[in-house]
């Protein structure tokens, strides 16, 4: 195993926490102490500045391609050796108060997990396919274009907008290691927006009502006295920086800068991924500069991993040419046979993984 890429996010998060202080070890008194939220955003930001990434799989330790719950199971693992730096998760389903989420992970199990990845040194985040509290539509049923609306101003369904917000915060201060010590999350919501295939994607809902949906969401953690949720705004693929700010909640709202780009088409689709990650990386990572925040590919991947060196030939090059702090790919499907984006034991494209993990530029967990 390659120790220099291993994390262990509580020495960087110390360091980050000792360098605001001055290295007194101890917050002066006119400075506000770092919340936990503070010290993974420092930790993020250390790791993009040494011009590292962070590799992230979504429901990495509860399912795979060929598998479902087993405890310390993980496609990434039984591939490379390592769990990955990060671990992806979707929250789907929670603001109804199930116990399962829309792919049927358990709340329980989730939460299980991401106990466990802390305590490994690394990194949760998560994303948010909600149902419409206006009429229980999924996140990409599209046919009605007021849902954002009436979430933001109706008193009705505003009022119920409210008390999802409310269990979602609820979940997240609910995140604690056995000690007590509340864990760091990346939380993504309303994600892809530029496109138009969600509910409060940019053809659905106003620029207004978007923000609105941020601003709000916001209030009612800070009310909720949440302070352990990191904040990330990603787009999908963009073509110019004024496409990427147009729906910005504000600087006060984000932490997080990144963007969705995910490969189509095998070898015919290369070029035009390579052209899209390249424009929209750079995009995010002069952004994240400018406004102070974390640069970060929040969504991609080939799926099936149809092209046997996808990782160290073409993801690989990309992030070292654009760093940003971490890069997450979607899951591996137990229930649809072809969707998965990273390989598994025996796979064409696993020894190429292995590889990928073992670059100096790439974070994983032990
Ligand atoms: C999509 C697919 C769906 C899944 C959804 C939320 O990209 O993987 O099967 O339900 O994400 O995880």
């Amino acid at each position: 195993m390659n120790m220099r890429n291993t994390i262990y996010l509580a020495f960087p998060m110390a360091m980050a926490v000792c360098s605001a202080c001055g290295g007194s070890g101890k917050t002066p008194a006119s400075e506000p102490e770092a919340t936990p939220a503070d010290s993974l955003i420092a930790a993020l930001a250390a790791i993009g500045e040494e011009g590292k990434t962070i590799f992230g799989h979504h429901d990495d330790p509860v399912y795979g391609h060929s598998w479902k719950y087993e405890d310390g199971r993980s496609d990434v693992l039984e591939t490379s050796g390592k769990y990955p730096g990060m671990m992806s998760w979707d929250l789907g389903r929670l603001e109804l108060g199930d116990s399962v989420n829309l792919d049927g992970v358990p709340f329980e199990r989730m939460r299980r997990e991401v106990v466990a990845q802390h305590a490994r040194g690394g990194v949760n985040t998560f994303s948010w396919h909600l149902y419409s509290p206006v009429d229980n539509a999924d996140s990409w049923n599209v046919s009605d274009t007021t849902i954002v609306n009436r979430m933001v101003n109706d008193p009705e369904v505003n009022k119920e907008y409210h008390e999802q917000l409310k269990r979602l915060a609820t979940w997240f201060k609910s995140l604690k290691t056995p000690e007590g010590d509340e864990i760091a999350v990346v939380f993504r919501p309303w994600h892809e927006h530029t496109g138009g295939w969600f509910w409060w994607g940019a053809k659905n809902c106003s620029v207004e009502d978007y923000k609105a949906l941020w601003h709000q969401m916001r209030d009612v953690f800070d009310r909720e006295g949440v302070d352990n949720v990191v904040w990330a705004y990603s787009t999908d693929r963009v073509v110019s920086e004024e496409q990427y700010m147009e729906r910005y909640p504000g600087d006060e709202y984000v932490d997080v800068m990144g963007t969705d780009v995910y490969h189509f088409n095998g070898e015919d689709g290369l070029e035009a991924y390579k052209g899209d990650v390249a424009r929209s990386l750079r995009i995010v990572r002069k952004l994240a500069g400018e406004h102070g925040k974390v640069a970060a590919f929040t969504e991609t991947g080939l799926e099936g991993v149809t092209m046997p060196e996808w990782y160290s030939g073409t993801l690989l090059p990309l992030l070292r040419e654009n760093p940003v702090s971490y890069v997450v790919v979607w899951r591996n499907a137990h229930d649809k046979p072809g969707h998965y984006y990273v390989p598994f034991k025996g796979h064409p494209a696993a020894d190429d993984f292995r590889k990928f993990t073992n670059d100096s530029t790439i974070v994983m967990c032990r």
